[in-house]
């Protein structure tokens, strides 16, 4: 029987299956990154509910795991040489869940490099981006008198929209036939920008039709609708 009694996380998220990979999480853009490429893989996960509204995620059980008090994180009882791991950083988690499965990344070196090279694209660019495009067209940043912090966050989506529709002209996925965790990493967050921040028609989302044209061959995905949904909010 697996013991993760050792890791603090498990007081407050107890695991009722502690031989299956346990996810902390919430159905956001970095978080549904892992909930999707999970369920794409079929790997038995837990999955726990971190909700924001508690703030969960600044509880001692949760800092414990992520001094970063941000989801997604996951405990996995077979890591590693068959020790329990624990990780934070949706990007290096992507990793890590494609290494231990052996899906979603080439398996050929220069491939595998390109794979990473799109990760790292999405982490620096357009999460952080279309994140703080959110904050002021969306929440509280909205209500300041002086676009110009708006303004320059629509111009680099725009600029990083523009730089994912070229990578995409000819091409299913952002590798090309095959559906990577650049894929995974990436869409969660377009499908935010033009749903939730509401901030379609702000970056002109129809100048980028290889992007909708992509989006719209992830969502359909069935491992995505559930993936999308997943930890369920209470
Ligand atoms: N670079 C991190 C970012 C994670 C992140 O920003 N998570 C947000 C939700 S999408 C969060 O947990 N926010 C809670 C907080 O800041 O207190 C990753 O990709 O895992």
């Amino acid at each position: 029987m697996t013991d993760l009694s050792a890791f603090p996380i498990t007081q407050k998220w107890p695991a009722q299956h502690p031989e299956r990979l346990q996810l902390y999480s919430l159905p956001t853009p970095n978080g549904v990154k892992v909930s999707i490429l999970l369920e794409e893989t079929g790997l038995p996960y837990e999955p726990h509910l971190v909700s924001f509204e508690t703030q969960d995620q600044m509880s001692p059980a949760f800092l414990s795991l992520n001094p970063n008090n941000k989801i997604p994180a996951i405990l996995d009882p077979q890591g590693p040489g068959g020790k329990p791991l624990a990780l934070f950083e949706s990007g290096a988690i992507l990793v890590y869940l494609a290494e231990k499965t052996g899906r979603f990344m080439p398996q050929d070196a220069a491939g595998r490099y390109e794979t990473l090279q799109w990760l790292m694209f999405q982490m620096g660019g357009i999460g952080p981006m279309f994140g703080q495009l959110g904050f002021f067209n969306k929440f509280a940043g909205k209500d300041y008198e002086d676009k110009r912090p708006r303004d320059r966050y629509v111009a680099e989506s725009r600029r990083l929209l523009g730089v994912l529709d070229q990578r995409l002209t000819g091409r299913n996925w952002i590798m090309g036939d095959d559906y990577t965790i650049a894929d995974i990493a990436t869409f969660p967050w377009v499908r935010n920008l033009i749903g939730f921040y509401e901030a379609g028609s702000l970056v002109g989302i129809q100048d980028f039709p290889q992007v909708t044209r992509a989006l719209e061959a992830f969502v359909a995905r069935p491992a995505v609708m559930r993936g999308l949904g997943i930890p369920k909010r209470g």
